[in-house]
């Protein structure tokens, strides 16, 4: 067994401390370059995460995003860029789809009878979304009896 002289072991010391500062480099420089290393968990499988649930990886694990915009995980329909409607709340009671922060109503034009032609609408005010309201699709004109009677259909209000 050899004993290292106090210069070589001062020598080994420094060069283990330079390949230590230099790994921590490479580290850093990777960190920044390829990031992120967060990913956010996506149980509904819309391709945004949950940004309340997020774990650290070096690579992205299954069922887990790169992003954290999914206001809503448990319905693969909310999502941001959503553009349909639906007639049914997402899950929670909200019918913000599209993760905006608000409930956007698919129909909001008023309905009118004007000399007998209708303009298609609501019948008296907008329901909210998932409620059913009075639309009014016709007019009838009936000889003798004025104003026209109006035909109405129930119909539900959808919203994203
Ligand atoms: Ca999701
Ligand atoms: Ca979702
Ligand atoms: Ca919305």
């Amino acid at each position: 067994m050899s004993v290292l002289s106090p210069q070589k072991r001062h020598l080994l010391q420094s060069q283990m401390a330079a390949l230590i500062l230099a790994f921590l480099a490479l580290v850093v420089a990777i960190v920044a370059v390829v990031g992120p290393f967060w990913w956010y968990k996506d149980g509904d499988a819309d391709g945004f995460g949950d940004p309340d649930q997020r774990i650290w990886a070096l690579w992205q694990p299954d069922g887990y995003a790169e992003n954290n915009r999914d206001c809503y995980d448990g319905n693969k329909d909310v999502r941001p860029g959503q553009t349909s409607f639906f007639a049914e709340d997402r899950g929670d009671g909200s019918f913000d789809y599209d993760c905006n922060g608000e409930s956007e109503r698919e129909l909001t034009q008023s309905g009118s009878c004007d000399n007998g032609t209708a303009n298609q609408g609501w019948e008296g005010a907008v329901p909210a979304p998932g409620q059913t309201g009075s639309w009014l699709v016709d007019c009838d004109r009936i000889v003798h009896v004025l104003p026209p009677s109006i035909k109405i259909v129930r119909k539900i209000q959808k919203g994203r």
